[in-house]
């Protein structure tokens, strides 16, 4: 077999969507080109960037001659097209199990955890740099729904409604999965696959964010589970690459509750 073309990747935090492409990336130990593209100082909406991706998102893959964007069809793209281990399974209902959580985590999980990132973190974040040079960049955002979230970012604009739709999504998710790992030692069943990476893009900050409602007591299935994922060395790997303190988040899964102290 022929060895692939170099990648390059583009991508922000090892967070959410970017996320996922830089971790499967890493479980299959290839070597890639990555380009740091600045969420904060909104580099995806810069001409050289719409060139590859018009739609301003992160991430972006160039592999030869294609141009891939939409991070969870990438993973299956990388999972495919590089050698290494495979993290799809090749049995059918596997395959689907780990498809319809993919799906639930990607159009319904994900918006509502988003909401609260860019209300407590890229909102407050933004609004450090020069609000000017911000404002005149969010007027060329491509898609409507970034435009959108750049500004009720920027002037904390999210009304009661949606901030209670985001964390009733955020407690059913929680909930679901919990549930579902009662059953399965991963998201597709026996092994750990794409689903479980996609999960963990977001899942890696419930503890942090969500203490109430992510914990030992409550979701101990959930709690094991990332701290599987997060023993693995990709991950460790994947996370030193952040460079905001969203990667520090890692750290509130490996902290065990300390049976004396709780009186447990
Ligand atoms: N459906 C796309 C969404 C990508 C996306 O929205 N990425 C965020 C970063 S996590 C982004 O690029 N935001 C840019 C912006 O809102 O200006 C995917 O899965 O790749």
């Amino acid at each position: 077999m022929m060895a692939p073309e170099r990648p390059v990747l583009y991508h922000w935090e090892p967070n959410s969507n970017p996320g996922k492409a830089m971790l499967i990336l890493a479980e299959k130990g290839i070597d890639y080109e990555g380009h740091y593209v600045d969420l904060l100082a909104m580099e995806q909406h810069r001409p050289e960037y719409l060139a590859l991706n018009p739609r301003g998102t992160i991430p972006t893959l160039v592999h030869g001659q294609n141009i891939l964007t939409e991070s969870t069809p990438m993973m299956e793209y990388i999972d495919a097209a590089f050698p290494g281990p495979r993290f799809t399974p090749g049995n059918a209902i596997e395959r689907w199990r780990m498809r319809w959580w993919m799906r639930f985590f990607d159009s319904y999980l994900a918006p509502a955890i988003s909401m609260g990132g860019w209300k407590r973190f890229i909102g407050p974040a933004a609004l450090e740099r020069d609000i000017g040079d911000i404002e005149a960049a969010i007027d060329r955002i491509p898609l409507e729904a970034r435009r959108s979230a750049w500004h009720k970012a920027l002037h904390d604009d999210f009304s009661e409604a949606e901030l209670s739709e985001s964390q009733r999504r955020y407690r059913y998710g929680l909930y679901l999965l919990e549930a579902h790992l009662c059953r399965f030692p991963w998201i597709a069943g026996n092994d750990y696959s794409l689903g479980d990476m996609n999960g963990f893009t977001l899942g890696y900050a419930f503890p942090s964010v969500q203490p109430d409602y992510c914990n030992d007591c409550k979701t101990p299935r959930i709690m094991d589970w990332l701290r599987r994922i997060c023993a693995r060395p990709a991950v460790r790997k994947t996370w030193s690459l952040g460079r905001t303190h969203l990667a520090s988040r890692l750290e509130a899964i490996t902290v065990k509750p300390d049976a004396d102290k709780e009186g447990i």
